[in-house]
């Protein structure tokens, strides 16, 4: 296998306004969910860090541009908060303006493209309050941001998504205690994933109305799921994990409509959400230029036994259980499996059921637990398992590129080690490290190697 990759391809590292920016009340910003969350239960956040410790983007963005250009990373991706930019729903924050503009202009400064995600599972608290996604005056409320994001930096974004792994506040927030406001009714995940279709196809309308020169996609997490066997009981457990957990939002971003298999499926079990009189039409308009895809580990699945399963359905374990492959490769610092063969498999799927759409993988890394065991004497962490891991996934885009997939850049979450979620800094992911306590940043050995990939357009071996 040749290693070479095209002459344009996005190379960079993604994160999200939450996880990085920082300046939690500054500026006029109001509070998401994440800010109201930790001032009601901060001992529910890994060793009590809550969003306002943050990689502090808000003032060190152009250091951060300078750090990207240095290690020759041509892209980045982050996203806008919603409660910076309007923090009532209504007014623009004129500051926060200024603050976005300068940020966007300092990456391209340093010739970094920034490509600009609206929502990473931050929901302004005072829409929150009056419902969220469950909600349907969200829907106009996302489109009217939206609509502000695009007039005030459409000059300055090429590349726009909407949102970032939708199904995760879907499953996380609605089926889980992982985001708020931690409900746990399958039938409620089901209409919260309807209204962010439909959130998603207004900001997609609300964007090609004003005819910028540009592209707007959706980042979604496209795990491939593999059956236990080729029984036909783990197939059918395949093919429902697919729809519900990749498809409820793949088919409307991409065909613009839902698959019938869903729609006979959730018929079937009494779970269809509302769907008022021109969803459908809306669902239709909102068909994407382009795909981020988030890949981190595939699902694997087996057939549910008859007496694990509980009436009315109200999980989605009813239709697969999660299946542990003996033969799995593991990230033994974070849990999770490494299948790289898994980026080519959902490579292989855009290009043959969904028209060959581009699509760039907008997320793909290693998370560290404890990473400061691995610093030698000089202060650096030295991160050969990431190395071998972003390699390995990277010899799988090339060889999916090689067999015609459109694939237009590579991702790795993420460029400074940032916060996340209720793990807060658990797990550490980026090519710079940040040390908790000052902020400061300093490369680690996988920023070094990347630098000379980029160069070289290839993978040393
Ligand atoms: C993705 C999210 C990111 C980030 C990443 C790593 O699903 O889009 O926001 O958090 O996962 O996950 P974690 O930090 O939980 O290890």
């Amino acid at each position: 296998m040749t290693h070479t990759f095209p002459e344009h391809f996005f190379w960079g590292a993604a994160t999200s306004a939450p996880q990085s920016e920082g300046g939690q009340y500054a500026g006029g910003r109001s509070a998401s969910t994440w800010d109201k969350w930790f001032e009601l239960e901060p001992e529910r956040f890994n060793a009590n860090i809550g969003p306002e410790v943050t990689s502090d983007v808000y003032n060190r963005y152009r250091e951060d541009a300078k750090l990207m250009s240095d290690i020759n990373l041509n892209s980045y991706r982050t996203s806008i908060s919603w409660n910076r930019l309007l923090p009532d729903g209504k007014t623009l924050n004129e500051e926060a303006v200024a603050f976005y503009r300068d940020y966007f202009q300092s990456l391209r400064d340093e010739g970094v493209e920034p490509i600009m995600n609206l929502f990473h599972f931050d929901m302004p608290w005072w829409l929150m309050e009056k419902g969220g996604w469950e909600s349907r005056e969200s829907i106009d409320h996302f489109a009217f941001y939206a609509k502000t994001a695009f007039e005030q930096f459409g000059d300055l974004i090429t590349y726009w998504t909407t949102f970032n792994e939708p199904i995760v506040h879907v499953t996380c927030g609605y089926l889980g205690e992982y985001h708020w406001p931690k409900v746990n009714s399958l039938k409620r995940a089901i209409q919260v994933a309807h209204h962010t279709n439909l959130a998603h196809a207004a900001a997609v309308v609300e964007y090609r109305k004003l005819g910028l020169d540009g592209q707007i996609g959706n980042i979604l997490n496209l795990s491939p799921v593999y059956p236990r066997s080729q029984s036909e009981g783990d197939l059918k457990a395949k093919k429902d994990a697919e729809e519900l957990h990749v498809k409820s939002f793949l088919e409307p971003t991409v065909k613009g409509k839902y698959s019938d298999y869903l729609i006979d499926l959730l018929r079937e079990h009494d779970l269809l959400p509302v769907v008022e009189e021109g969803d459908l039409e809306l669902i239709e308009k909102g068909k994407v230029d382009f795909l981020g895809v988030n890949y981190y580990q595939p699902i694997r699945v087996r057939e549910v036994e008859e007496h694990e399963k509980t009436y009315p359905v109200n999980s989605l374990g009813h239709f697969s259980r999660h299946y542990d492959w003996p033969e799995k490769r593991m990230n033994k610092y974070r849990g999770w499996e490494i299948y790289p063969e898994g980026i080519y498999d959902i490579a292989m799927m855009i290009k043959d059921e969904y028209g060959n759409l581009p699509f760039y993988i907008s997320e793909n890394g290693m998370g560290v637990a404890e990473e400061e065991r691995f610093m030698n004497e000089d202060g650096m962490i030295e991160d050969d398992y990431r190395i071998e891991f972003i390699h390995d996934h990277l010899e799988f885009v090339q060889k999916a590129i090689a067999e015609g997939a459109n694939c237009f850049g590579y991702h790795l979450w993420t460029f400074v080690d940032c916060w996340s979620w209720l793990n807060s800094y658990k797990n550490r992911y980026g090519f710079y490290r940040m040390d908790l306590e000052t902020g400061d940043r300093s490369i680690k050995k996988s920023g070094k190697w990347i630098k000379k990939v980029i160069e070289e357009k290839k993978l040393l071996d």
